[in-house]
């Protein structure tokens, strides 16, 4: 196993380990010793599961040769790596993906096959590691996806929560949530460490101390708890090298435990035990507003202090000067919740090392570097000061101080200018006195990053903009990207044949190679099979549709897809304006039916449980659905398919079907997307507002394949200065009106106008997300769209181009931008 302890005996093992046989008939023996030893099952009796266990563990001893292998060359090179700190991992399944980066698909297909099992079978048993809620947490997936690919050591730190991002149910068209038991049948791609587990502090007071005529702090924490690592491979593709996601579990201590057994109380005793797991039980469900509460904040400390204790104490060796520490680490901050790792490091240097304050402040600005993942002012998350000097008061004094110094600086930079003190100040006034982690990551970080061009812009200038004049050489972007691997070469099976058939297969480690397609598209044959995948990738979606949620999806209409979180700036609100405003006009007579372009309308969205407007629209999107769907009068034209539980095996066999990928985002607050990406790379078009890596998407590929509409983040920001009426638009709209009037009047809700009558409020009286004023822009364009999608062979030319022009979007790409711009951690020479 890949802890360093056992790396270290591995060095000094001289016999080789067995190099496992990759024929057909090496692995069946595998596989059926596993299923015998590992299961404890004969072929004959054994169960679906029992299959995919056996198989995965089989798998996983394939890699493990390499695992190892890449631990003790990286141990031998001492090389930097990269630590990345993140709450989520979103990692989608991991059998497929284990299967392509070591090479086996074939073999496996094959031997199973001989034995009478399908290997889709075994693939669909898996239930997926949930452990995010959206884009960040997948983002961080695809990171590591793309550095074990590009030979880069990198270490990616989380937490293995139990339960991951809920499963959502619809019970009358209302989402309701279910735990997800995702370990509930065993989790065969992870090994735990328990005896490699590191103890992490909370609570207790701090007091200072004489230590040889200098005077220290020291923490006398309250109470502590486990953190247990689980290691999970990070295989790169078919490049040998595996990479190591370390995810901590919490328990709870044996001291812990003791105490109170002597005390006689095994009841209390046990709670204890409880009230320490909780701390990895569940992942927060809230993508956008933090609700600051203790236990959010006892996971963020928790798992950053495990990671960075195992670095420092397990990962380096025993010997190491950390004043070296920035040759051989650095710290990537995904968001804020890891922040809290600036303090401890801190804390760890002055008062456990002794080093003084200005030496250990000199080495953290060179080891963490934040990325930011928004714009909305309610998504930065602030931590208020009593509640974090309850649970870790050494972290707030050294924050405090941290926070003098630097203010400090802005004074002497900017005397007399009070006022910008107190708006750059790391603690907040009001309205109570507060931590804003943003501000903190800054000041002690080497270098802040936006996700896409627009973002990092308006972070610099609006956002941050008091720091980007203070510290303009951290400011840099990094555009988000997507791993190819995952979603085209496994998603898209169909396409990436078609691709490596006409340019070979170099394009999945480099996509920008797929610009080697563009002359094919005005190739009648490449284009006609380009559209036959599309419509196999349809029949495959419909087929999992009908299976997975008794859904009939019409596989000869336009498939438009908007799949992301529930959000209101997200707007899905305005698409499903554009899908009642179709159906009102058809109903009422002033649409001919036979003008209108059959369309499928599919949403996936998850809504934060606790953000009551996101679930409304939640029933409202299925309630719109169902009389739809019901209504013989728009029958094969309108169709409405909102499966639920949007997740990333589903985006696996969604996106490969789209038509038109929806982004319609309010300009100035989508800090990038992701999904974007996805769809493009795999030959849908966009319609979208200039917002986020829409900017660059267009720009790539073009504004002919491109359907922009909306107003621009300047505009948008002169609107809402005058003063932003909607229900200007309202009146002075008929088909903006009669729409929401539709609504209004309980159509869709058997004649009940209090059900919706929340969202319409919203959408005429305040509409932060100025829906209405870009209702018209967004019909509009949606007419271009129709007119471009009657001509076929125009429309599998632009999405072929599409695809073409996407190369830029590999996280591949990322990550290099990453090395150059904020890592500085060269590949491994895998001849070295
Ligand atoms: O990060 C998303 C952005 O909204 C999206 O534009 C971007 O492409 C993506 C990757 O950079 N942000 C999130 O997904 N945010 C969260 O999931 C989140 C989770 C917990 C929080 C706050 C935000 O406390």
């Amino acid at each position: 196993p890949p802890d360093v302890a056992s790396v270290r005996k591995v060095t000094q093992n001289t016999e080789p380990i067995a190099i496992r046989e990759r024929t057909v008939d090496g692995f069946t023996r595998e596989f059926l010793r596993e299923l015998n030893f590992g299961q404890g099952v004969d072929l004959s009796r054994a169960s679906v599961n029992d299959q995919y266990l056996a198989l995965a563990r089989t798998v996983r001893h394939y890699l493990m040769v390499r695992w190892l292998e890449t631990l003790r060359r990286q141990y031998e090179l001492q090389a930097k790596s990269v630590a990345y700190l993140s709450a989520e991992f979103l990692l989608g399944r991991q059998l497929d993906n284990a299967l392509l980066a070591s090479g086996l698909q074939d073999v496996v297909e094959e031997g199973l096959g001989n034995l009478g099992i399908d290997l889709a079978t075994l693939r669909d048993a898996e239930v997926e590691p949930g452990l995010g809620n959206g884009g960040l947490g997948r983002l961080a997936a695809c990171f590591v996806d793309s550095l074990a690919t590009m030979n880069v050591p990198c270490i990616g730190y989380g937490i293995r929560y139990e339960y991951g991002i809920f499963r959502q149910t619809f019970v009358d068209g209302w989402q309701v949530e279910k735990p997800d038991n995702w370990l509930a049948l065993g989790s065969p791609w992870e090994f735990p460490h328990p005896e490699a587990a590191v103890t992490v502090s909370f609570g207790g007071h701090t007091e200072t101390y004489d230590d040889e005529g200098t005077e220290r702090t020291r923490w006398v924490p309250g109470w502590s708890v486990l953190g247990v690592p689980y290691n999970y491979m990070v295989p790169g593709f078919e490049n040998g090298r595996v990479n190591t996601l370390r995810l901590w579990s919490a328990q709870a201590t044996r001291a812990f435990d003791l105490e109170i057994f002597n005390a006689g109380d095994y009841a209390e005793a046990v709670r204890a035990q409880t009230f320490a797991e909780n701390i990895s039980k569940v992942l927060y469900p809230e993508d956008s507003t933090p609700q600051g509460k203790e236990l959010r904040l006892q996971q963020q400390y928790f798992f950053v202090a495990c990671s960075l204790a195992n670095f420092l104490e397990e990962v380096l060796p025993e010997d190491f000067d950390l004043r070296r520490l920035p040759e051989r680490i650095i710290f990537q901050l995904n968001d804020t919740h890891p922040v809290i790792a600036i303090p401890e490091l801190m804390r760890i240097l002055v008062d456990e090392r002794k080093w003084n304050w200005d030496d250990a402040w000199a080495v953290i600005q060179k080891v963490f570097a934040y990325t930011c993942h928004t714009l909305l002012p309610e998504a930065l998350e602030v931590w208020s000061a009593d509640l974090l000097g309850r649970l870790l008061p050494r972290h707030l004094e050294i924050i405090y101080r941290i926070n003098e110094e630097f203010l400090d600086g802005v004074r002497e930079r900017y005397p007399d200018d009070e006022l910008r003190v107190r708006r750059m100040s790391i603690i907040a006034e009001h309205p109570e006195r507060s931590v804003r982690m943003a501000f903190l990551a800054t000041v002690a970080g080497t270098k802040v990053n936006g996700v896409a061009a627009l973002h990092s812009q308006l972070l610099a200038d609006k956002v941050l903009h008091d720091f980007s004049e203070y510290f303009p050489e951290k400011f840099t972007n990094v555009t988000n990207g997507i791993t190819p691997r995952r979603f085209v070469r496994l998603a898209n099976p169909g396409l990436s044949g078609l691709i490596t058939g006409a340019i070979g297969d170099g394009w999945v480690t480099d996509l920008e190679r797929l610009k080697e397609l563009e002359p094919l598209a005005d190739d009648a044959e490449f284009r006609r099979l380009f559209r036959e995948i599309k419509t196999n990738n349809k029949h495959r979606l419909v087929d999992v549709l009908r299976e997975r949620d008794g859904i009939e999806l019409d596989p000869d209409t336009m498939l438009d897809v908007m799949v992301k979180r529930l959000h209101e700036y997200k707007r899905q609100t305005l698409k499903l304006l554009h899908v009642v405003s179709l159906y009102e006009r058809i109903t009422s007579g002033v649409l001919d039916i036979d003008k209108v372009t059959p369309r499928t309308f599919a949403f996936g969205a998850k809504a934060a449980p606790g953000y009551r407007m996101a679930k409304q629209i939640i029933g409202l999107i299925n309630a719109v659905g169902r009389t739809i769907n019901e209504d013989p009068a728009v029958k094969g034209r309108l169709s409405i398919a909102f499966p639920a539980n949007y997740n990333v095996t589903l985006a696996e066999t969604l996106i490969p079907a789209a038509d038109l990928s929806e982004q319609i985002s309010l300009a100035g607050k989508e800090a990038s997307g992701t999904g974007n990406m996805k769809f493009a790379l795999n030959g849908a078009l966009t319609i979208g507002t200039d917002d986020g890596a829409n900017v660059e998407i267009r720009q790539l590929v073009g504004d002919d394949h491109f359907f922009l509409f909306g107003l621009t983040e300047p505009e948008v920001a002169d609107v809402v200065d005058a003063g932003y009426h909607p229900t200007s638009y309202y009146e002075s709209n008929k088909t903006l009106r009669h729409a929401l009037d539709l609504i209004a009047s309980g159509k869709f809700s058997g004649g009940d106008r209090h059900v919706f009558e929340p969202v319409v409020a919203n959408l005429l009286q305040e509409d932060r997300f100025l829906v209405l004023a870009d209702f018209q822009a967004y019909l509009d364009a949606q007419d271009r769209v129709d007119a471009a999608y009657a001509d076929t062979d125009a429309w599998t030319r632009s999405a072929v181009l599409n695809v073409a022009r996407s190369g830029f979007f590999s996280s591949d790409r990322s990550m290099r931008d990453y090395i150059d711009r904020i890592w500085h951690t060269p590949p491994i020479d895998p001849n070295a």
